[in-house]
């Protein structure tokens, strides 16, 4: 999965955002925020982590500091007052900042093609992780566990292999969002369901476990792994 016919974009056609600060909003938990502060390392730009409890959060959207229009987190505050929602709105601004959105137009859509397959099963575990009845949620984790998750891993597999026969990332030759986006999900599938052998999922498809080592073994990723404050979830 090369860069096809695509004409290298024209990076500083689209002005970078000149905010001298982001402010980014989340819970205290990897969820759906643990990608944008990946991003935010990768790219090289210092955030405000800020991480709220549940009972900040509903003072925060009681007494109007929250201003973004779809009261949900994650949120992005810069300099200017200017916010941003939708994790993967944030997510792209942060790559394109960072210049790892891809470097065509085409390497961009097939970047966004693996986000937001992730970002589809993310969904899907948080369907498992929020359910209330015991047995809808049973049957839902096993659905995830034994169909949903293995049949989407093997999917990454095949794309990875098709991009450099899976020796580096997703798309080009460099990483970019996707990249973060797969590494994110593994991260928090295996520190949240240690009761599950993900490891051991990730032997059927040895290009997505490499791939995962290769992402975590970056040096500006290993450095915030290393120091961040780690949570299960
Ligand atoms: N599509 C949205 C979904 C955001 C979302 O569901 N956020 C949840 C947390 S993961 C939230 O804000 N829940 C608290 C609430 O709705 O008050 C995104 O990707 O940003």
């Amino acid at each position: 999965m090369g860069s096809g016919s695509s004409t290298p974009r024209q990076k500083e056609a689209k002005p970078k955002t000149k905010s001298k600060s982001f402010r980014f909003h989340y819970f205290d938990g990897k969820g759906r925020g643990e990608v944008v502060r990946l991003a935010f390392v990768l790219a090289g730009l210092d955030f405000d982590d800020v991480r709220h409890t549940a009972e900040e959060w509903a003072n925060m959207k009681q007494t109007g500091e929250f201003t973004g229009p779809f009261r949900q987190l994650p949120w992005l505050e810069l300099e200017d007052g200017t916010t941003i929602s939708q994790t993967r709105a944030i997510l792209r601004l942060v790559a394109r900042e960072g210049g790892f959105d891809g470097d065509t137009n085409l390497d961009a859509a097939k970047a966004d093609e693996i986000t937001d397959a992730v970002e589809d099963i993310k969904d899907a575990f948080f369907t498992t992780i929020f359910e209330q009845d015991e047995q809808k949620k049973a049957s839902l984790e096993d659905e995830f566990w034994d169909s949903r998750l293995p049949t989407r891993l093997r999917q990454f597999e095949k794309l990875l292999e098709m991009n450099n026969g899976g020796q580096g990332f997703f798309v080009g030759k460099a990483m970019t969002h996707a990249d973060l986006e797969m590494f994110s999900l593994l991260d928090m599938l295996e520190s949240s369901s240690k009761e599950r052998d993900l490891l051991g999922m990730l032997g059927a498809v040895p290009l997505v476990k490499a791939h995962k080592e290769r992402v975590s073994n970056h040096p500006k990723i290993a450095e915030y792994i290393k120091t961040r404050r780690d949570t299960p979830l």
